[in-house]
């Protein structure tokens, strides 16, 4: 993958540090171009209380995307998260197949889940729609939430590496080319990811030492450090890994403010992210 520009599809929480205003700094950061195509304009993200806006933004992909094809415009990848309805699954599929540059690669983080539970919002039935998104990507990027509700699987906060396996050959059957599975651990003092290869059926792991705190928008903050890892051409396997050293670093930043439960401040650590990468 070489540095050209790319398109990340999710929402804006006006306030929350999760989705663009994470992904957008931080894969800048990279060095990368980073276009956005807002899915929805949110007041917050939707685990502060109820009573948060939500502005739909399904009607303006069409039109966008038509201006862009009168002008050309195509992206190296398109990597997207969390949207604002089922319809724009459809119309994200679309934008991929006008877009996206031959040999880009398609990232498809699933935000719509975590603990067990679909985020407050979403329909019981949208990880059906999620999972056709999925099948078209060169990468996903769900937690075993996600992974559980788009494969119909049990989900569980106790497993082996059994259940993780037959987990990410249920997600290979969905279609996608390798998968990044989120928040994986089997010792309580560690917490990685498996990266699974769905044609050579090979499974890695990477972790790092787990810290006594759960963060939110700690998934945004992964997927975007890992395409920006991924588009200055390292493996799947190493944007893996450096992604997740650096979110370790962002929970580490937020540990001593217990008033900032609502997101995790990587701003404070982009400059490691910068020397990791131009470290090789
Ligand atoms: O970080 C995932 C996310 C993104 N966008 C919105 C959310 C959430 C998680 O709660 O509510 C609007």
């Amino acid at each position: 993958m070489s540095k050209e520009k790319i398109l990340t599809v999710q929402d804006i929480s006006c306030v929350g540090q999760c989705s663009l205003t994470v992904a957008l700094p931080v894969i800048s950061a990279c060095g990368i171009e980073t276009c956005v195509l807002p899915t929805a304009v949110l007041s917050t993200h939707t685990a502060f209380k109820a009573g948060w806006t939500f502005r739909d933004l399904t009607c303006d992909i069409d039109p966008i995307s038509e201006h862009w094809s009168k002008e050309n415009i195509s992206f190296k990848a398109i990597y997207t998260g969390y949207l604002g309805s089922r319809e724009q699954v459809d119309l994200i599929l679309k934008l991929i197949d006008r877009h996206l540059e031959k040999d880009g690669a398609a990232i498809v983080d699933p935000a719509m889940a975590d603990g067990g539970k679909l985020y407050a919002g979403f329909p019981q039935d949208f990880p059906k729609d999620m999972a056709r998104l999925c099948s078209v990507a060169d990468v996903i990027l769900p937690n075993i939430t996600e992974a559980c509700l788009m494969t119909d699987s049990e989900f569980r906060t106790e497993y082996d590496e059994e259940y993780i396996s037959a987990l990410l050959k249920k997600l290979a059957k969905l279609g996608c080319k390798k998968v990044v599975l989120t928040g994986v651990s089997f010792d309580p003092s560690k917490l990685g990811v498996a990266v699974y290869d769905c044609s050579s059926e090979k499974t890695e792991y990477y972790f790092t030492d787990k810290l006594p705190r759960m963060s939110h928008g700690t998934g945004d903050v992964y997927a975007s450090a890992f395409v920006g890892a991924y588009m200055n051409g390292k493996s799947v396997y190493d944007s893996a890994a450096l992604a997740a050293d650096f979110t370790v670093r962002t929970i580490e930043a937020t540990m001593d403010d217990d008033s900032h439960w609502y997101g995790v401040k990587f701003e404070k650590v982009l400059g490691y992210l910068i020397e990791r990468l131009s470290r090789s």
